[in-house]
């Protein structure tokens, strides 16, 4: 009788779910009741709030709220405070952001206490790596939203202007403030006058949330668009291009954010070419853009294919040349020395320079991780790099105290995250990697967040069940939070971890089949004339006796440039954490780990515990299949089963590839190899999606 009791339950929970197609992101919920709010301004701003507080109000029936702006230095850049009749802020954006606040404890079950909340960095802006002709280098979700291939590629439609609207308040609901819309490899029809005119049209929609508009533009414009013949920094005629240039987007776009660029860096052009360094690169843009309160973020991401270890390059470029840039520059670094693998320890950039302003620049699109295939929750990993400790002034100095003032005041503080959002009807490809691009913002405001509460607030706002006139809150009940929320948030939570496990455990890296997916294993690809550091080799170092990247003081001394004590602890094998061994150490095959196994067996174990717990995800998700609507249901279950079979593939071309050098037994307790070496090899181009 019970059982039948709860089939019908489970029934009726899952007809009353009505399909969706993840387009709405986190901001599915209605208003429940009325509320009056009290303003005594006008804006733009203001009006959005107050849309918001009435459209999404789930707090008590004819409740009122009063939204005051006046100044308190209590109050840092465009934060808040919030008690339960009031949100007060410098700015009406601190208003907006209050709103958002407020309404998000009310949809998550968390009680509005009075509270200041200032966020941690003045720009949390977004990297769109998408191209004017509309593709997206490594973007899984179709097509750009700004950009459109064609004759009408200039045409502004109410389409786009729509489009652009749910962007903007998307990213403005969990405090993102900026966007670059081209990529960094920027081609020059971006800063032409019809260009300019679109993202003076998308400014303008972006405006009232508060999310300013920058560009990617390439160091070498003056001589590819500008006719000169030279883009020498130095030159007069180049400085007064990039200064007329800069004045003629501003005439256009008074609240312009200002430039990204990647110099000198895999075949861009860049200050080098004319025997310049970085800092006079930088400080001329700095100086054109600084009369307008533009800002000029300068990647760090630099790697030539002669030194010994790319890891430490970005460090020695950058590190002679602190003081040397304007302030209005801001050095952009990815969170690991290499690029955005699954795991890296934190860029010594990171806590090194004391005089220039730095920012971390994190990849939400899943580039290393499985693209918009596999469920992989970023925020672990970011989080990781946030709390790293780079005892810069000593213990405590973490990265996050480092990027955000804490420690050496900046000028301007900023956090970047490549953006996964396109033209799909769920924005990201994977329903999931809403999840990341939710949780980068809340890591830009606030960075101590822990990845557990960013993942508990994402999945209540997408996932909850709101009968009409009910708040969302009611819904939490012990049945949804036990048998829905806990499970998928313990799956969320050991998603980047599991991809570790099946990609690249222990500190292996830079291990993928290159050049074109970045997604499938490729250990072995190493092709004649290919730069040395494009391939796996040049990182894994596999022979006979043993394997991994020797960063020790022995080796390339990468050590070194981390500050005492982590220097010694990631150089002696005692204290090097075991997740960065292969990164650090080439060790033998037979080298004993903390758990008494030898490093090839502990290898093996990784790669199976990867793919098992892939394996449990997929229960997981078809335990809660009462719980989500069948269209999400069915999209997250496909890409499951991707998942593990991918996976598996990993698992088996890693250890089939690793075992010609180890030439030691798979542990007979471990599930054997599915695929041959042979085949894995002769494919592994075609694995994507699989
Ligand atoms: O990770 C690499 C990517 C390139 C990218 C580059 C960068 C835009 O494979 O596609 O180029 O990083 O960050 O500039």
């Amino acid at each position: 009788m019970k059982t039948t009791v709860y089939i019908f339950l489970l029934v009726f929970i899952s007809l009353s779910l009505q399909a969706e197609g993840g387009h709405e992101l986190w901001l599915r919920n209605k208003s429940t009741g009325h509320v009056t709010v009290t303003c005594s301004r006008n804006s733009a701003t203001l009006a959005v709030a107050i849309k918001e507080l009435q459209q999404g109000w789930q707090g008590k029936d004819n409740a009122k709220v009063v939204l005051t702006i006046k100044d308190d230095k209590a109050i840092k850049y465009d934060g808040f405070k919030l008690s339960p009749g009031e949100i007060q802020a410098n700015t009406d954006l601190g208003i907006l952001y209050g709103v958002y606040e407020l309404l998000r404890r009310q949809q998550t079950g968390h009680p509005i206490e009075k509270i200041i909340c200032n966020p941690s960095y003045e720009v949390r802006i977004l990297n769109h790596w998408d191209d004017p002709d509309s593709s997206i280098v490594r973007g899984f979700a179709s097509r750009s939203i700004f950009w459109r291939k064609g004759k009408n590629s200039l045409v502004v439609t109410d389409a786009d202007k729509a489009l652009w609207q749910e962007y903007a308040r998307a990213n403005a609901s969990v405090g993102i403030n900026g966007a670059v819309l081209n990529i960094v490899n920027a081609s020059p029809l971006v800063v032409s006058e019809g260009y300019l005119e679109r993202v003076k049209a998308i400014a303008a929609v972006l405006r009232p949330y508060g999310i300013k508009v920058y560009l990617s533009v390439n160091f070498a414009f003056p001589s590819m668009i500008g006719g000169l013949k030279t883009s020498d920094p130095l030159d007069a005629d180049v400085i007064k291009w990039w200064n007329a240039k800069v004045r003629e987007i501003y005439s256009k776009i008074p609240d312009f954010g200002g430039f990204l660029v990647k110099a000198n860096s895999e075949g861009q052009q860049g200050p080098h070419d004319y025997g310049r360094s970085h800092a006079e690169g930088a400080n001329v843009l700095a100086d054109a853009l600084k009369p307008f309160e533009g800002i000029l973020m300068w990647r760090a991401f630099v790697y030539s294919p002669n030194d010994k270890d790319r890891a430490k390059q970005a460090y020695n470029e950058f590190m002679p040349l602190d003081g040397q840039f304007r302030d209005n520059v801001i050095i952009q670094v990815k969170n690991g020395p290499i690029d955005f693998q699954p795991r890296e320890p934190f860029s010594p950039l990171f806590g090194a320079m004391k005089k220039t302003s730095v920012m971390p620049e994190f990849e939400i699109v899943k580039e290393y991780l499985g693209a918009s295939i596999h469920l992989v929750f970023l925020a672990p990993m970011w989080e990781e790099c946030l709390k790293s400790d780079t005892y810069q002034e000593g213990a405590g100095s973490t990265v996050a105290r480092c990027t955000d003032g804490s420690i050496y005041p900046q000028e301007h503080t900023a956090i970047a995250g490549v953006a996964n959002v396109g033209v799909d009807r769920n924005w990201c490809g994977h329903l999931f990697d809403q999840a990341n691009w939710y949780a980068f913002g809340r890591l830009a405001w606030g960075n101590t967040l822990t990845s557990e509460q960013i993942a508990d607030e994402w999945i209540k706002l997408t996932f909850s069940q709101i009968p009409s006139g009910q708040a969302a809150s009611t819904l939490f009940s012990t049945d949804w939070t036990e048998k829905f929320l806990v499970p998928v948030k313990k799956m969320m939570l050991q998603s980047r971890e599991a991809a570790v496990n099946y990609m690249m455990p222990l500190g292996f890296h830079h291990i993928f089949a290159m050049p074109n997916t970045h997604y499938g294993p490729g250990p072995w690809w190493a092709p004649e004339g290919v730069r040395k550091d494009w391939t796996p080799p040049y990182y894994h170092q596999a022979d006979t006796n043993s394997v991994g990247f020797d960063r020790t003081r022995f080796g390339s001394d990468a050590v070194s440039q981390y500050h005492e004590p982590l220097g010694s602890q990631f150089n002696d094998l005692e204290t090097c954490p075991e997740k960065y061994l292969l990164w650090f150490h080439h060790l033998p095959w037979n080298y004993i780990m903390k758990s008494g196994r030898t490093l090839w067996d502990e290898i093996c174990y990784h790669y199976e515990t990867g793919m098992q717990q892939v394996r449990e995800f997929q229960k997981i998700w078809d335990m809660v299949e009462p719980y989500v609507d069948t269209e999400r249901f069915t999209q997250v279950q496909d890409k499951l089963r991707s998942q593990f079979r991918n996976a598996q593939i990993w698992k088996d071309a890693c250890l089939l590839y690793f075992q010609q050098f180890s030439l030691k037994p798979i542990p007979y307790d471990i599930d054997r190899p599915v695929y041959g070496l042979d085949y894995l090899i002769k494919n592994s181009d075609n694995y994507y999606g699989l």
